[in-house]
């Protein structure tokens, strides 16, 4: 933000930027020495290239300057030191410690000086070439080394370099030998590059990614530019490859066969991300072969929106930071494949590389399976925001060379990739002069693709306009193009004309991210908002094992690190094995690419295509009459296929005359009619469901049985005893329970605990600080109310006076074996806030370990997360219903059921039906107990299994970093009612009361 401070701050430092002198190589400001210039990376060609990649030797020093370079010499005997693999991060190896901020620096913000503790790792490795290997020129490549490398080979110093995930390479030629080569690499973990890499995720020093020797034969590549575009209008695709040196290429399917520096212009099938068609090609130089993969298309900004192949394209995107739970940033191939597996299979389009480039064959596969990418420079220097942003790198001159070295690394290795769409400035740098210096680098060497940058509000630098965050209503007026004014006139028109994307949004923290719809709809219906990432892909949670081998989740603070940022670092759609998340079921069926909506009673459905260049015919349609549940028919639905943009309305079948009476709903579903490279045929994409038949509460009893004193001091009703003091139930038909009372919180989430940055109310907090998780319950009256009992109970925190004053009201049929709770929650004074939940708990014995329930299922769901939730008869063992957050939370609740039973093994159990339908949750837990643990394996099970059932549930937002929930999806405090009928199940083929309902 501009303000006089600001600017008085900004100028001083101007006038402050003396040259840096007399600073050790990994405190100076200038990116690196001896390299090469940075160029296109490829995965192979015909040229020797040799992994370096193994076992090599490792030892660890406190600071930077504690050993000398001797180890770098041919003779030193390194045989005592440690094993290390490389790539590795050496603190996931026992060596210190990982730590995690988000922002800050963990020391001090003194740039471009660094602690003198600067763990520095010496690796050491000795090879041979293999046999054949010829002479002459050699390349030594570095894919990414944490934070700064000094080099040697046999004993003789190559350079050093920074640009932790960028690729850096020295000519080795002169000094390879064909044996017992002697490679020496000191690693600093602190380097003036680490101010420029305040990017939010664990510090975690080493050599990363992969090192290679590349030999070089003469006349070999040493760069090339492929400019594959493509004219929407006429079909045809042109294509210009620009090499050093000179050669030709040839891309046998399309007939072209050309000298390099001239275009040919043939008509081809473009590169999306949802049809990914590549066309393989080489380019031959006099001394090397390279095999590619060509993709047509066009990127470009027209008429305020941004288009590829002259489609409007909507992006459907994630934030992927590089993390495997146990390796860190050292993702292996399979890793990356799994993560593009998993976002195809969940209908993601894009991703945004959060927040430097990735591993270079991330996007050989993202070029494969079609995927839009955003490409990020490594360069973030968000913890200056906390000094007021004295002294950002990003606006003193003497940083600019290395903003443009990182620059030039990142479009230079990735230049040939199709799928990168967008070049990204960094992230979270403030803004200055640097990032101006960088975007007329890129431009000046890539015209073809649109600048991305979010941090500065003015858009100078850029070609669409870009937030993080941002509310749904700020999104809608972004959307009308008539957002506040920023300062600048002609910036202000300049960046209304721009299209809007969401570079993070939908913070996926713990329980949530909620209101994914609501924003859905709104890039929906502006052509300005062409969608988002949500922040972020998969939780940085480290691999730790308790002493009986059990697998825990590390965040921040769990390495004893004094300065750290908590869960923050776990807030992806993943967990950090890889397991979907409830968020990523909810983001899948949200940006589903085919709406199916209709009018279930009238029996006709609508299918619309909601790609942007596939049509639907890779594509099957399915429907199930559905009936209390069961499929009970179930058929093919002819369906033409759709282009882009295009809908249908068609007519659904007869449904099968009902064998018996209840709710029946249609089910239609789009699967991948065949197998394709990142899921099966069958595989689902869209689906939704029709209500043909309504659901119908069973009604209240009709010949009331009636009030009776029991032995001792019992009151009987029914099948219920129930405690003539306190009017509290203990047993349904002999079955002992831990009587249901009114409840009202939750484990606060994360999102419930909210940012400090957030003007919304923390109600974590707020609730906590009112008492919820401590309500008290005084028993009003027990009264016989012609033959009903009635009691009513104050529910209130200590030391306040708001209170639910709530009365149960309890019935049972002569005839059945249920009893009916009425509930009825007036609420006493000024409630200004939302409750965490409303409805009603209760405890049964820890043997009923099966649930089974008709409802929404079969995953969790809350109020504004609950698009995924479809109704189904579901089963799941009890231990199965809760969502395992790294940091435990308020999770598994099921949506709209109507009836839930838990079972033990020989079928008996509890039976529980809702008017209307209820919230159902059930753990071997309180949620006391689930407030109280800070990791899963705090969580024990007791002796009970806790079942709350919800008349409601407050929403979940994305407060964690966003904004709160919306209105409509708080639990606001206001009078309510609702029922529960409670009855026992005698065995599973022999069900009881509610059988006419099954
Ligand atoms: C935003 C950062 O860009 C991202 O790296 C991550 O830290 C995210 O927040 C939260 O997890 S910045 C935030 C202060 C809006």
């Amino acid at each position: 933000m501009s303000t006089p401070q600001n600017d008085l701050a900004q100028n001083d430092l101007a006038q402050n930027e003396l040259p840096y002198r007399d600073l050790p190589y990994y405190e100076d400001v200038s990116p690196a020495r001896g390299t090469t210039p940075p160029r296109a990376w490829y995965a192979s060609s015909d040229a020797a290239r040799l992994s370096l990649n193994g076992i090599w030797r490792f030892r660890l020093s406190p600071t930077a300057t504690a050993e000398d370079d001797a180890f770098a010499r041919r003779e030193f005997d390194a045989s005592r030191w440690a094993e290390l693999p490389v790539p590795a991060h050496w603190v996931l190896h026992g060596h210190g410690a990982p730590a995690y901020t988000n922002t800050r620096y963990p020391f001090p913000v003194d740039p471009p000086h660094l602690p003198t503790e600067n763990p520095t790792g010496d690796h050491r490795l000795v090879f041979d070439l293999p046999h054949g290997w010829e002479g002459g020129e050699s390349l030594l490549r570095f894919d990414g080394v944490e934070s700064c490398a000094r080099v040697w080979l046999n004993g003789e110093e190559l350079g050093t370099f920074k640009g932790s995930r960028l690729p850096h390479e020295f000519e080795v030629g002169r000094q390879l030998r064909p044996r017992g080569n002697v490679l020496a690499v000191r690693v600093h973990q602190w380097s003036s590059g680490t101010y420029l890499e305040d990017q939010d995720q664990w510090w975690l020093p080493g050599i990363f990614r992969d090192v290679t020797l590349l030999h070089r034969p003469e006349g070999a590549v040493r760069d090339f530019f492929v400019h594959a575009s493509y004219d929407h209008t006429d079909g045809t695709g042109t294509l210009l490859v620009e090499a050093d040196p000179g050669g030709r290429l040839t891309v046998p399917e399309l007939g072209i066969d050309l000298a390099t520096g001239e275009p040919a212009t043939v008509r081809v099938e473009p590169w999306s991300a949802e049809v990914p068609r590549l066309y393989a090609a080489e380019l031959a130089t006099p001394g090397e072969r390279v095999p590619l993969r060509i993709g047509f298309r066009t990127v470009a900004v027209e008429d305020g929106v941004l288009k590829v192949n002259g489609a409007r394209v909507l992006f459907r995107g994630v934030n992927r930071h590089e993390f495997h739970p146990e390796h860190g940033r050292a993702v292996d191939a399979k890793t990356m494949r799994r993560d593009l597996l998993l976002m195809k299979q969940h209908n993601i389009n894009a991703v945004r590389t959060s927040h430097y480039p990735p591993h270079p064959a991330f996007l050989d596969l993202c070029d494969e399976l079609g995927m839009w990418v955003i490409d990020e420079c490594d360069l973030e220097t968000h913890g200056f925001a906390i000094v007021g942003w004295r002294g950002n790198p990003v606006d003193d001159a003497r940083w600019t060379p290395a903003l443009l070295d990182r620059a030039s690394r990142m479009v230079e290795r990735d230049k040939n990739h199709p799928s990168v769409v967008l070049w990204s400035l960094g992230n979270e740098c403030g803004t200055g002069r640097g990032l101006g210096a960088m975007a007329d680098l890129i431009r000046e060497r890539d015209a073809d693709r649109p600048l991305h940058y979010e941090g500065d509000p003015s858009c100078t630098d850029v070609d669409v306009h870009s937030r993080m965050y941002a509310g749904h209503a700020e999104v809608e007026q972004i959307g009308r193009r008539t957002e506040s004014p920023w300062g600048d006139r002609e910036l202000d028109e300049r960046r209304r004309a721009m299209p809007f994307l969401l570079c993070e949004y939908a913070h996926a923290m713990g329980n949530g991210p909620g209101g994914l719809l609501e924003y859905q709809r709104l890039f929906e219906t502006y052509e300005r908002c062409q969608g988002g990432f949500v922040w972020e892909w998969i939780d940085h949670g480290i691999a730790r094992r308790t002493v009986d081998g059990e697998r825990w989740f590390a965040y921040g603070g769990d390495f004893g690190e004094e300065l750290h940022d908590g869960n923050f670092v776990c807030d992806g759609l993943l967990f950090p094995d890889r397991t979907p998340s409830p968020g990523l079921i909810e983001y899948k069926k949200v940006i589903e690419p085919v709406r199916i909506s209709g009018d279930g009673r009238a029996g006709t459905v609508r299918i619309a295509n909601r790609f942007n260049f596939a049509d639907l015919s890779g594509l099957s349609f399915l429907w199930y009459y559905e009936v209390q549940g069961v499929s009970v028919a179930h058929g093919e639905l002819a369906v033409p296929p759709l282009g882009p943009g295009e809908s249908t309305e068609l007519k659904l079948p007869e449904p099968p005359a009902p064998e018996r009476p209840g709710e029946a709903l249609w089910t239609v579903r789009a699967v991948l009619a065949d197998d394709t490279a990142w899921a099966g045929a069958g595989h689902e994409i869209a689906w939704a469901q029709l209500p043909a038949v309504p659901h119908v509460p069973a009604p209240p009893p009709a010949c009331p049985a009636v009030l009776r004193k029991g032995e001792g001091n019992v009151l009987v009703l029914g099948r219920g005893a129930f405690d003539a003091a306190t009017g509290a139930l203990r047993y349904l038909d002999g079955f002992e329970v831990v009587a249901p009372r009114l409840d009202v919180w939750r484990a606060p989430t994360d999102n419930d605990e909210g940012a400090e940055w957030q003007p919304d109310e923390r109600y974590g907090t707020i609730w906590r600080g009112l008492g919820l998780h401590r309500m008290q319950h005084r028993v009003v009256s027990v009264r016989d109310a012609d033959g009903e009992l009635v009691v009513r109970t104050r529910v209130a925190p200590a030391s306040s006076d708001l209170a639910l004053d709530t009365t149960f009201r309890w019935t049972a049929d002569q005839r059945g074996r249920a009893l009916r709770l009425d509930v009825s929650v007036v609420p006493e004074g000024d409630w200004w806030c939302p409750l965490p939940r409303l409805g009603v708990r209760l405890g049964v014995c820890g043997s009923l370990g099966l649930a089974e329930w008709y409802g929404g299922g079969p995953g969790e769901a809350y109020p504004d997360t609950r698009t995924a939730s479809r109704i189904g008869r579901w089963t799941l063992p009890v231990d199965a219903l809760q969502t395992p957050y790294v940091r435990p939370q308020e999770n598994g609740a099921r949506a709209d059921v109507r009836w839930a039973e838990l079972r033990r093994e020989d079928g008996t159990g509890l039976r529980i039906e809702g008017d209307p339908a209820f919230w159902f949750t059930a753990r071997r837990w309180t949620s006391e107990e689930l407030d109280a643990a800070a990791h899963t394996t705090d969580l024990r099970p007791g002796p009970l299994v806790w079942i709350n059932v919800d008349h409601g549930q407050h929403g979940i937002g994305s407060q964690s970093c966003g904004p709160g929930v919306l209105p409509q999806h708080r639990l606001a405090v206001a009078p309510a009612s609702f029922s529960f009928a409670f009855s026992t199940v005698a065995t599973r083929a022999g069900a009881t009361w509610g059988d006419e309902d099954r």
